[in-house]
């Protein structure tokens, strides 16, 4: 038997290994070829997606026009057309007022409503301007109604508080004030000095008052004051008790 020669054996294993070579080379292009081809099939289908999308969505959009369209033909115009003829408001009451304010001066209620800003008004020296109004707040004490004779001769009257504001202004200040409210007329019946009843809605009394206590006079307690204690709310006092007062009157307007 005849061996083959050594060479001839060594070329074979050659071929043989180039050959598998060759076919681990083609397997990876092939695999590679297939991922390609399934990424691109994705990236189409996407778009394909957002196409369909944008169709929908452009869709909806016409037929929501169509419908805006539709609706504003048939709705009847609610805006009527301008009048040639312009309504025209009175003027204002204008008063110019050059001079400085003396005790008897007062403002009429229609220019206080017209003017609003503060420094529209003025006040007499000793005197604090607030929202249109003056205040005096007294640094002698007096009984109620002395207190009250001398806010009259001052062009004013005791204070009449009627807003929620006027009582947050007043209770910044500090001691006992004496206020324009009474019931000396009618035990209970509480009236301001300008002779209208108390708003019951809007009243400022501490929770205990007014209690009408015969303590310091048998006869009661008719007047109202704020700052006992302290506390700024209000309370029944004897109209005997000296104290400040505070007194109130309209502001002079100086705008034109
Ligand atoms: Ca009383
Ligand atoms: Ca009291």
């Amino acid at each position: 038997m005849m061996s083959r020669p050594q060479k001839y054996i060594e070329g074979e294993a050659l071929d043989s290994q180039h050959a598998k070579s060759n076919n681990a080379l083609k397997l990876r292009v092939a695999v590679l070829v297939v991922c390609v081809l399934l990424v691109s099939a994705l990236v189409v289908t996407y778009l394909l997606l957002e196409l369909l999308k944008t169709r929908d969505m452009l869709r909806n959009l016409e037929m929501k026009q169509e419908t805006v369209k539709a609706d504003v033909t048939e709705r009847p115009p609610e805006i009527k057309p301008c009048s040639t003829v312009q309504p025209t408001c009175p003027e204002p009451e204008v008063k110019i007022i050059t001079q400085s304010c003396s005790p008897i001066q007062t403002t009429s209620p229609q220019l206080l409503e017209i003017n609003t800003n503060d420094s529209c008004y003025k006040c007499e020296e000793g005197w604090e301007q607030h929202g249109g109004k003056c205040y005096y707040f007294s640094t002698k004490s007096s009984s109620w109604n002395k207190s009250r004779t001398e806010c009259i001769t001052k062009g004013g009257d005791l204070v009449k508080i009627d807003s929620s504001e006027e009582q947050i202004l007043l209770q910044k200040k500090n001691g006992k004030f004496w206020i324009g409210l009474t019931d000396s007329a009618v035990e209970g019946r509480w009236l301001w000095v300008d002779g209208s009843p108390l708003n019951e809605r809007l009243t400022f009394w501490f929770f205990t008052e007014p209690n009408n206590m015969p303590v310091q006079d048998p006869d009661g307690e008719d007047c109202a004051m704020m700052g006992h204690n302290g506390i700024m709310f209000w309370f029944d006092y004897s109209c005997k008790l000296t104290l400040r007062s505070i007194c109130e009157k309209a502001a002079v307007a100086v705008c034109v």
